[in-house]
Order: C-alpha cells, then sequence, then structure tokens
C-alpha cells in the first residue's frame, strides 16, 4: 500500500511534496519540504563527513610508493561514505525524542527528518578532529573550514586539512536533482583536490569526483539512498574507477561497489571513456607502458599492479584480484554515527567558534560564534525543529530569509557584491584539467573556488 509508512495525519502533506517533485528539476533549494522531514542542520555541516575517519586520512601521509598511496586515498574515500550517505537515517531514526512518529520506527528510517537547512551565502563552519587518544600523536590534528560560496544555485566550498601530515583537501559541491521513475536523481556538481606533500619537497596530487544519488522508495513515505554511476581518484601515477550498484547488481547487495585501481598508464591508454569497463584495465602488461604520465609522482620500487576490490561500502570490502587477492580492504561496519552534533562515529569533533560575525574579520580565537557560523545562525530554526515547534522553526527561517534578500538589495544598491571571505572563484582549474585528462572527463573543464590560505582554525 503507498505511502503506508506515513502516518494518516501527515498523508496529504507527504503526496502533496511527492506531487511537487515529480515534476520538479532544478536545485535542492528550491524542493519545500513538509515540515517534519526537516532536518536542523545545514549543508555546511556535510563536508564534516570527510574528516570522520582522521586516522584513515592521516595514513595516506604514511604510504610509501604511489601504488600503496593510491590505494590508501581510495581507503578513507570508501570510509566515509557511510557517513556522508546513511548516518543520519540511524541518528535520527533512533533518536528517542523522535518529535512525530514518522515514519514508524520499524520501516526504513534513511531520509526522515533528513532535508538539511538550505545554507545562506557566506555561512561559514569551523571544526577539528584532534588525534585519536589510541593513536600515536605523530597523526596530527586534522581541521575543516567550510563557507557557502554561493547562495543561487547553492554552492558549498571546503578545505580539509592535516598540517602535520602533509595532506590538504580543497573541493566545492553543489546538487543538481531530478525526477525520474519515482526516484530523485542527485547529480552531483563539483569535485576535490587532495594535495599530499611527500618529504622530499615534492607534492602529489588527486583528483576525486563524486558519486550520484538516487532517492528511493518515496512513494512509501520511507525514502532512502543509494549511490550510482562511478567515481573516480586520478593522480600519483593511478586511477581508481568505483562503480556504484545497488540491489540487484554485483552481489546484489545495496550499497555495493566494485573499485578498479590501476596505473594510469594504463587505464588512459586502454580505456575509449571515462566509462571504461574493468576489464580494460587488466591489459597493463600487454601495453607496453612503463612511463608513468604522473610527473610529480615518487618512484616506486614495486612493479605497478592493478587492483580490484569488491564489497558494500557502508560495511566491508576486500581485494578480489591483484596480489593482495582475498585480503580485507576496508571496514566500517563498527561505526556508529551519531550526526556531528558535537560527536561523529567514535571520534569527537570540535566546532570552533571563530567568531567576529559574517563578512568580518575572524579574531582567531573568539568563543562566541560568528553571526554566520552556521550553528549560531540557525540556532532558533534547529531548535524549533528539534523540539517540534515548527511554528518558530518556520518563523525564524523567514526572518534568516528575510534579512539575506535585504542584503541582496542593499548590495544591489550600492553597486557592490558580497566578498567571500576564505576562496575566490576562478573559471577554471589546472589541476582538475590535467588530471581528468587521464579519464575523459566530462566536463574537460571546471570552475573552482581558490582557498585564500587564510584558516583561522588552529591545529
Ligand atoms: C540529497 C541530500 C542533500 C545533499 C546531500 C549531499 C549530496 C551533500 C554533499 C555531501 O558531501 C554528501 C551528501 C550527502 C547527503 O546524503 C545528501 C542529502 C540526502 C538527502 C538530501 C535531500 C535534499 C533530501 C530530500 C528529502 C527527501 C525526502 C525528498
Amino acid at each position: 500500500v503507498p505511502n503506508d509508512a506515513v502516518p494518516a495525519s501527515q498523508r496529504g502533506s507527504w503526496t502533496s511534496f511527492l506531487k511537487s517533485i515529480a515534476s520538479f528539476s532544478g536545485d535542492l533549494s528550491s524542493l519545500t519540504a513538509p515540515p517534519f522531514i526537516l532536518s536542523p542542520v545545514s549543508l555546511t555541516e556535510f563536508p564534516a563527513y570527510w574528516c570522520e575517519h582522521p586516522d584513515i586520512f592521516a595514513a595516506i601521509a604514511d604510504a610509501k610508493d604511489d601504488e600503496s598511496r593510491a590505494l590508501a586515498v581510495l581507503r578513507w574515500f570508501i570510509s566515509t561514505l557511510k557517513g556522508q550517505y546513511t548516518s543520519r537515517n540511524e541518528s535520527m531514526g533512533s533518536e528517542k525524542k523522535s518529535v512525530i512518529n514518522f515514519p514508524p520506527r520499524n520501516v526504513p528510517t534513511h531520509l526522515t527528518r533528513n532535508r538539511p537547512l538550505n545554507p545562506v551565502l557566506g555561512e561559514l563552519f569551523y571544526g577539528k578532529w584532534p588525534a585519536t587518544s589510541t593513536s600515536s600523536s605523530s597523526q596530527g590534528t586534522t581541521t575543516l573550514l567550510v563557507e557557502q560560496v554561493s547562495h543561487h544555485p547553492p554552492i558549498t566550498a571546503y578545505v580539509i586539512e592535516n598540517k602535520t601530515k602533509g595532506l590538504r583537501l580543497i573541493g566545492h559541491n553543489a546538487q543538481k536533482t531530478s525526477f525520474s521513475a519515482g526516484s530523485i536523481i542527485v547529480k552531483q556538481i563539483g569535485h576535490a583536490i587532495l594535495t599530499v606533500s611527500l618529504p622530499n619537497n615534492t607534492k602529489v596530487e588527486y583528483l576525486i569526483t563524486l558519486p550520484r544519488l538516487r532517492i528511493d522508495g518515496l512513494w512509501y513515505g520511507s525514502p532512502y539512498i543509494e549511490l550510482t554511476d562511478t567515481s573516480y581518484i586520478v593522480g600519483g601515477g593511478y586511477v581508481s574507477t568505483i562503480e556504484f550498484k545497488g540491489k540487484g547488481y554485483f552481489s546484489g547487495k545495496s550499497h555495493s561497489f566494485k573499485a578498479v585501481v590501476s596505473p594510469s598508464s594504463s587505464a588512459s591508454s586502454s580505456s575509449s571513456s571515462a566509462s571504461s569497463t574493468p576489464s580494460s584495465y587488466t591489459s597493463y602488461f600487454s601495453s607496453n607502458n612503463n612511463n608513468n604520465s604522473n610527473s610529480n609522482s615518487t618512484p616506486s620500487n614495486s612493479t605497478p599492479t592493478t587492483h580490484t576490490i569488491d564489497g558494500t561500502w557502508h560495511t566491508t570490502s576486500s581485494y578480489t584480484s591483484g596480489k593482495f587477492r582475498g585480503r580485507p580492504f576496508h571496514d566500517v561496519s563498527s561505526d556508529h554515527h551519531h550526526h556531528h552534533h558535537g560527536k561523529t562515529g567514535s571520534k569527537k569533533v570540535e566546532v570552533t567558534a571563530v567568531g567576529g560575525g559574517g563578512g568580518g574579520d575572524g579574531d582567531g580565537g573568539g568563543e562566541e560564534m560568528g553571526e554566520f557560523e552556521t550553528r549560531r545562525l540557525w540556532r532558533d530554526v534547529a531548535r524549533g525543529i528539534r523540539e517540534g515547534d515548527f511554528e518558530s522553526a518556520s518563523r525564524e527561517k523567514g526572518r534568516i530569509e528575510n534579512e539575506q534578500r535585504q542584503r541582496r538589495k542593499d548590495e544591489q544598491a550600492a553597486g557592490t557584491t558580497w566578498a567571500l571571505k576564505h576562496f575566490v572563484r576562478v573559471e577554471s582549474d589546472p589541476v582538475y584539467e590535467r588530471l581528468g585528462k587521464l579519464i575523459k572527463i566530462v566536463p574537460p573543464t571546471e570552475d573552482t573556488y581558490v582557498f585564500q590560505d587564510n584558516s583561522p582554525v588552529k591545529p
């Protein structure tokens, strides 16, 4: 019975929401959701999911050669997916004080109260993950800086750094949604560049592209996310091609993936498009190409080889071919996520209040959050949503939105535009173009946000 997970009192609201998304196409900000699926968290907090395994992130820097580094980057990327795409269901679904009982606790609650707050221009989020007590102190601190760099369309830029380990990830993302065969399709736009500074003063760069999402189960009132299509990690002499499939493919399980990690010269010479099948990567030895096409890569004393990895990203995976065949690859099955309200997984997030207000200068150590720091900006809206006081939540939300509209009008009248605090937008990204060529990336060029190297977050 359609809608059976939706309590009678909410059914009308859910049904009209479904009708509105059936004809919907555009950016997420224009998708008005019924209050009972609103989440109290803004999209500016989402890049925190990349940081939730600071130990696996730090381990990238410990890799001794290109091959093990490529595998370490992939392991970290895969390990963050559970948090990014399933954790909020768990935390919201199991929350005792669930505001309204929707959907009932015994049905999948994947997207219940999961429509994030739409960030305002200039919204900020700062956080850090100190080395975990179980790890050695050499793990270093992972810091996060996020700025909402565009409101229409919504674009979020972020920098994740571990200075001790010489790691820096800079990226931006946006989403384009459409509706197809009963599901919402979310295409992620944007990319990330991971820079690893090696002890010999050279740098290795990796381009990371993002998977596509499908939100299924809408008609039944119990939406859940599946990842689809392909993501790539390219750089350091290797290409990782990660294919995502849901129930009924590969192993038949939901949240399945298959990754092929191979030397990039092989991948680029033997494949004709970015969506080549894994079988086209097996010809490394037959195509005489020891000339490593990435000038940044470090010499490896082992012969580069191809690996395939199979599993489900929210649990475990293992090597299915290559020299590590049969060995485990990643394991996040014991992660118990609570959305990052102070805590993510087993790791503590310190939300760093930088102060200084929106547009103004952070003082680098203030106790008070600036007026544009996301948890201060949305405080009253979030409280309303958590306490089930949707009236005050929407009143506060309206106040913020009106203020924003007024600001834009004032700027227009004064002939000025909002100055971003940490990023500058540029038309093209040479690293994206250079590395993207190896996978014949579409589009061949993409705009990007250059970090101004002015993080107020101290490790
Ligand atoms: C699709 C989504 C908003 C965007 C969220 C993104 C893509 C944001 C960037 C992160 O790095 C990864 C990420 C993870 C989220 O899971 C994804 C969200 C899931 C739901 C949300 C929709 C806008 C909610 C729609 C509500 C349904 C019931 C129609």
